[in-house]
C-alpha cells in the first residue's frame, strides 16, 4: 500500500509488548536534518508512549543515510541493546545517487538484522521531493519515525511470543 493511502502514525496492538526493560538505539542521518530530525522526535516519544525509559535510548548520528547500515552495526553488536531504528531521509535527485543509496541502505540494514538476529528496523524515507518527506515527517501523512518505532517493538513482541512458544517442543 502507498503511504499515501496510509496514516505512518496509525497501528494496531497486535505484538506490542511492554518494553520497560528494553534497550533500543536510535541511528539518524544528518542529511535532510530539517526531517530526520523529526522521524527521530516521533520514533523517541513513540517509545517513551509505550513505556521504555529515555535512558534506555541510546541515540547517534551518522552523516548520510549511505552510513546508517555501519552505525547500526556498531550498535546492534552490543548484546544489550534489543532493537535498532535506522532514520533517514533520501530525497530523489537528477543523480543516480538515489538509487545507490537506497539499494545499499536496504541492503545493508537487512544484514545486520539478520547477522545479529535482532530488529534493525528500515525508518528511511524515499520521498521526491522534500515536502512529500515532511508530509511523512508528522505531516498529513503521520511520521515514519512513529511506525519505526512500533515495528521495532512489534518485532521484539514476535520474538518473545516465538521464543516462548516454541522453545518448550525441543
Ligand atoms: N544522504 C541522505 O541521507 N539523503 C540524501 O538525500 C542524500 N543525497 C545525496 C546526494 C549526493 C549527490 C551525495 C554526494 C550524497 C548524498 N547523501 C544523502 C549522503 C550519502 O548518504 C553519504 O553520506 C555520502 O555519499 C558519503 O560521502
Amino acid at each position: 500500500m502507498a503511504s499515501n493511502l496510509k496514516n505512518l502514525s496509525d497501528y494496531s496492538s497486535k505484538n506490542l509488548i511492554a518494553i520497560q526493560e528494553k534497550k533500543f538505539a536510535i541511528v539518524v542521518a544528518e542529511w535532510n536534518e530539517e526531517v530526520t530530525g523529526k522521524l527521530l522526535e516521533g520514533a523517541f516519544q513513540t517509545l517513551v508512549k509505550h513505556q521504555a525509559n529515555p535512558a534506555n535510548i541510546f541515540v547517534e548520528t551518522v552523516p548520510g543515510s549511505f552510513e546508517l547500515s555501519l552505525g547500526a552495526q556498531w550498535m546492534a553488536q552490543y548484546d544489550y541493546i534489543d532493537a535498532v531504528i535506522c532514520l533517514g531521509c533520501v530525497i530523489q535527485g537528477e543523480t543516480r545517487h538515489f538509487d545507490f543509496i537506497c539499494e545499499a541502505v536496504a541492503k545493508g540494514i537487512t544484514e545486520v538484522s539478520l547477522k545479529y538476529s535482532k530488529p534493525v528496523v528500515f525508518g528511511v524515507l524515499t520521498p521526491d521531493n522534500q515536502a512529500q518527506a515532511l508530509d511523512r515527517a508528522g505531516g498529513k501523512y503521520g511520521n515514519k519515525g512513529d511506525e519505526a518505532a512500533i515495528t521495532a517493538i512489534k518485532m521484539l513482541g514476535l520474538q518473545h511470543t516465538l521464543s516462548s512458544s516454541y522453545s518448550i517442543r525441543s
